[in-house]
């Protein structure tokens, strides 16, 4: 039987950057991941970090890389009526963003931890949480047929939306909010250079488009795609053909095109499970709330989680009780403010048929008022590059 202080269920990123920051602490965790790290680094998902994140990642010890191959934004773009509008988003907040891939920082925080000996079991079959309700729970699993279990104090259910965390909690334990979006993103990654210099966002007849990128050699595209859609239904020759109608004149005739390296759709949702903690259990990331893409808020919303929670464990073990007290509500403050950013801009930048031609006038008529209005485009700015911890 082993014994340590924290056990971090998941090593995506929030479970692997809580052990880095516990780690610095000088705080025992033990993550234990159902993946092989292949799999977890061949989910290709978020690529904007807020200027929380990146500042987390530096105390965390992993920014040296993300500051040399990252890419620091001023601004983002809107494409409305086939016009591009810039937002400044530096002139108006005075904060920047970096477009530095999930996949990027998850790989740094990996090897460090690897560099580092901390304990992390990749492939843990059947993880399985026990006694969280008390002051000594437990966690079993099993690695290569062989069965283990870990006395801890605490949990990290950083397991995101499909992990055994919450699904371990009773039903009556939990208040859950959802709304799923009629529609998914099909997303393509190509070893092309980016058509724009920085994530623009379209708002089109035919649907939504976004153009981002991984470098300035690998570009990240998305289209919106009926919910019932498939990736292997689009071949790479459709997917350039939608996009070019979707964007502005310019962006249209200097897109370069190229064979997709990865190609996959992504389903939209709202969701927010409270509270996050439930004894010596806490939740975290995306094991407690998910929110659409649009607004580049689940990975940096995850961050955020982990801020608190890495400061109310070290809290307690440096025998303030009652640091982990307030950690849920923390959390939930500013997990709204996220899950109505990301759904109103979900809701303005997407077409949806169900809302007839009026709805269609109300979303190009508030979108010209934001790119108009300074007091608009600041207060999507201030949302977009992320509020305050
Ligand atoms: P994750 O889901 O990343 O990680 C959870 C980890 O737990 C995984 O490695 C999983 O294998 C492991 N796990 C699950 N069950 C387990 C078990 N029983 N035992 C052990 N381990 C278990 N956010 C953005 O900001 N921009 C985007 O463009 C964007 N695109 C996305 C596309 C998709 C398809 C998805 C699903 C999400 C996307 N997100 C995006 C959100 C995403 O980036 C998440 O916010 C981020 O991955 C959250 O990180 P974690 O909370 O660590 O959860
Ligand atoms: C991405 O680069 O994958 C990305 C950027 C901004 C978003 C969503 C995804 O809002």
């Amino acid at each position: 039987m082993t014994r340590t202080q924290v056990v971090i269920v998941g090593a995506g990123p929030s479970g692997l950057l809580l052990g880095a920051l516990l780690h610095k602490a000088g705080v025992d965790a033990i993550i234990l991941e159902r993946q092989s790290p292949d799999y977890v680094l061949g989910r290709i998902r978020a690529g904007v970090l807020e200027q929380v994140t990146v500042e987390l990642l530096e105390q965390a010890g992993v920014g040296e890389r993300m500051h040399r191959e990252g890419l620091v934004h001023d601004g983002c773009a809107l494409i409305v009526n086939g016009q591009l509008h810039r937002i400044d988003l530096h002139g108006l907040t005075g904060k920047r963003i970096m477009v530095y891939g999930q996949t990027e920082l998850t790989r740094d925080l990996m090897e460090q931890r690897q560099r580092l000996g901390a304990p992390i079991v990749y492939q843990a079959e059947q993880v399985e949480l026990h006694g969280f309700d008390g002051e000594h729970p437990h966690v079993t699993y099993r690695k290569d047929g062989q069965a283990h279990r870990i006395d801890c104090d605490f949990i990290a259910g950083c397991d995101g939306f499909h992990g055994v965390a919450r699904a371990s909690l009773p039903a009556t334990a939990l208040t859950t909010y959802e709304k799923v979006y009629p529609f998914g993103w099909l997303g393509v990654l190509s070893d092309t250079p980016p058509v724009t210099h920085e994530v623009t966002y379209s708002h089109h007849e035919r649907g939504f488009a976004m153009c981002s990128m991984r470098s300035l050699k690998r570009s990240r595209y998305y289209i919106q795609v009926p919910i019932q859609d498939k990736a292997d239904q689009w071949s790479d020759e459709a997917f350039w053909d939608e996009l070019r109608r979707r964007l502005d004149p310019a962006s249209a005739k200097a897109l370069i095109t190229g064979p997709s390296i990865e190609k996959s759709v992504a389903p939209l949702r709202s969701f927010v499970a409270e509270p996050m903690r439930f004894g010596r259990l806490f939740l975290a990331g995306d094991a407690a709330h998910i929110v659409p893409p649009t607004g580049a808020k689940g990975l940096n919303l995850a961050a955020a989680d982990v801020a608190y929670l890495s400061q109310a464990l070290i809290g307690w073990y440096g025998q303030d009780r009652r640091a982990v007290d307030d950690y849920s509500a923390r959390c939930l403050r500013r997990i709204w403010r996220a899950e109505r950013f990301s759904w109103w801009f979900t809701s303005l930048m997407h077409r949806f048929p169900e809302t007839g031609e009026f709805g269609q006038k109300m979303q190009l008529a508030e979108l010209d008022y934001l790119v108009q209005s300074q007091a608009a485009s600041l207060a999507m700015a201030e949302n977009y590059v992320g509020l305050p911890l």
